[in-house]
């Protein structure tokens, strides 16, 4: 689409401008419009598609849903007196549990009067002319504004597979992170398809109450206790008292998960030590302090991360009764994906009411009217289909939108052969487009990877309005740079060598490319921090030339 059009296009009566528009209102987006809001002092619209603020929160309430990082570091940090109000109580925290501090934060900081909830944005698409973005809702509203700001999520758009005969079955279907308020399991016979995350949240959680839950596992998985109970009063004193220190740590550490990172070799132990150290992990609990808090080398080295699997294998014996059952649950793969914990799914298995399928060797044939025909000719006839099935991970609510950038450019051609950034935060071609967990960004905990990527960008922006600057993107190559930057480390781990959501390899047809920066949050905060002191290295500005008429428009 040619600039004369959307310029005809955007002359409109009815177009609202902004200064800045956020698309989600998720720990990002939420971070952001308080930014540009109360710091900068913009004018802002956040939008989002879902009827409550909270993103992944509000999306994702199945039975089970917890954060798998710690609640002294799953939270905001920004909020320095909130830090110390707020009330932590357990290890980790569950789905209402966040959701309900989010709602908190949103009403304390009065952010809800700015954000427009159950709007769905279908297209934005950048006018040169005006140096500015056009946005469009599903609902048919159109808005302007100078910077538009994508926190869409990055696990966020739902896959479910395209299995034959899908839309057959006569029973209730549900994607796990869609999932409604009325849905019935008590006594029903139930099947999950997905064994990842939520999966084994999931699992975990219903098989007490479902009649008969049928697992369908096409990949075994490495998963450790997660470790939930009560905080002592001494450790949730010592996280209000320590806040300067902790957060230093978290966003100088490589995952900013609260715990300092491993750097002893697995084979420089002793066998006896090496299973002691695991132990004790296995008994503490926590996916990522099994990874990264036993040994440095687990997530890098081969010989290392097969003393891993091997441990979690004989818990698996350990604890699974029938062999035969203990035997599918077993990996053989490499222990390189996103690290599971959990509140027992071994376990779960050795109740009488659940059944495990192994649909690698018994693959899943058609959805029927009734249920689910393996390839053995069983039909698995159940009231509930539930799909654990993940997402279309970093860019698929990207590819949702028709975000259209200079001349016309649409972002799924631009990331046709995967998607990519300058930094993780702005993408050439898109000006004054910025993401937050844009591809490309650090693979961490999130919400400080979030705060920092938020602050970056804000800094950016109120460098622009100082400035009088009309746009920003990167100079030609810089992403080009950054990919390969970010292609490099990754290479150097071992989970590039197992198919994962982490590498797009979960979404039949989508580029097996790199979506994340393995370098740690600490390492990406030093670069962010040398590009902004070198006045925004990287980046070309164009300054202001004539007075924005949807400015003008919107405004008066
Ligand atoms: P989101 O919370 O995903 O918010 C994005 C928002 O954008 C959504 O509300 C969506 O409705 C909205 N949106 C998207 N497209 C549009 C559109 N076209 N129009 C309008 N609105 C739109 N991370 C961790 O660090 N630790 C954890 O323990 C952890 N546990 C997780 C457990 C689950 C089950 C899931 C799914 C994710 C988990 N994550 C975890 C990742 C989690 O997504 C992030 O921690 C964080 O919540 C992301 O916040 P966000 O604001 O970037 O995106
Ligand atoms: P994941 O980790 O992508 O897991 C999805 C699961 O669904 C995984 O076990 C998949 O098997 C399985 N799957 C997907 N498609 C199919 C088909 N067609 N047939 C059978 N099984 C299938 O998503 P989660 O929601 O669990 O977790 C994503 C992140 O969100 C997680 O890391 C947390 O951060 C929150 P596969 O392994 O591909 O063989």
């Amino acid at each position: 689409m040619t600039t004369s059009v959307l310029a005809k296009r955007s002359l409109r009566s009815d177009t609202i401008h902004y200064d800045a528009i956020i698309i989600g209102a998720g720990f990002g987006g939420i971070y952001m419009l308080k930014k540009l809001r109360d710091e900068l002092g913009l004018k802002v619209r956040a939008f989002d598609k879902a009827a409550g603020v909270g993103g992944t929160w509000y999306w994702n309430r199945y039975p089970g849903a917890l954060s798998d990082s710690e609640s002294f570091v799953y939270c905001f940090s920004w909020d320095r007196e909130l830090c110390q109000e707020w009330n932590i109580t357990t290890r980790y925290l569950t789905q209402p549990q966040i959701l309900s501090y989010m709602n908190h934060v949103v009403d304390r900081h009065d952010l809800g009067k700015d954000i427009q909830l159950e709007t769905a944005i279908s297209s934005a698409e950048f006018d040169e002319e005006n140096s500015c973005w056009l946005v469009n809702t599903d609902d048919g509203h159109h808005y302007s504004a100078k910077y538009l700001v994508t926190a869409l999520g990055l696990l966020s758009a739902t896959n479910i597979p395209n299995i034959k005969g899908l839309d057959q079955f006569q029973g209730q279907k549900y994607h796990t992170a869609n999932w409604p308020e009325d849905a019935a399991l008590e006594g029903k016979r139930v099947g999950v398809i997905g064994t990842g995350s939520t999966g084994c949240q999931v699992i975990t959680a219903i098989a007490p109450v479902v009649g008969h839950l049928t697992v369908f596992q096409r990949s075994a998985q490495y998963t450790v206790p997660v470790g939930n109970g009560p905080l002592s009063r001494e450790t949730i004193d010592d996280v209000k008292r320590n806040y300067d220190a902790i957060w230093k740590q978290v966003r100088d550490s490589r995952l900013a998960m609260g715990f300092e990172e491993s750097v002893v070799p697995t084979m420089s132990v002793s066998a006896e030590e090496r299973q002691n150290i695991f132990q004790s992990a296995w008994d503490i609990g926590g996916g990522f302090r099994f990874m990264f808090e036993t040994f440095g080398d687990i997530a890098v080295d081969e010989q290392a991360n097969i003393a891993a699997q091997d441990f979690v294998r004989s818990k698996i014996a350990e604890i699974v009764k029938d062999p035969e059952t203990a035997r599918k649950l077993q990996p053989s793969e490499l222990y390189a994906k996103r690290p599971l914990c959990d509140s027992g799914y071994y376990a779960t298995f050795n109740r009488e009411n659940v059944s495990l399928v192994d649909v690698k060797a018994n693959p899943i044939d058609e959805i029927t009217s009734k249920g689910i025909r393996t390839a053995d000719g069983v039909e698995h006839e159940l009231d509930v289909l539930i799909f654990a099935t993940g997402f279309d991970a970093v860019d698929g609510n990207y590819k949702r939108i028709d975000i259209r950038g200079r001349n016309g450019q649409s972002i799924k051609d631009h990331w046709k052969d995967g998607p990519s950034s300058y930094l993780a935060v702005s993408t050439t071609k898109f000006p004054n487009m910025f993401m937050i967990l844009g591809p490309n960004g650090p693979f961490t905990n999130l919400p400080p990877t979030i705060e920092t990527e938020v602050e970056w960008v804000s800094d950016l922006i109120g460098f622009m309005e100082e400035n009088e600057l009309a746009c920003v993107e990167p100079v030609d190559g810089k992403e080009q740079e950054w990919s390969e930057t970010c292609c490099e480390i990754a290479n150097q781990t071992l989970f590039a060598k197992t198919d994962s959501w982490i590498f797009g390899a979960n979404i039949p047809g989508k580029p097996n490319s790199v979506y994340f920066y393995m370098g740690g949050l600490g390492a990406f905060r030093e670069i962010l921090d040398s590009v902004k002191r070198e006045d925004y290295r990287g980046f070309k500005f164009k300054p202001v030339k004539t007075s924005n008429q949807y400015a003008q428009q919107g405004r008066h």
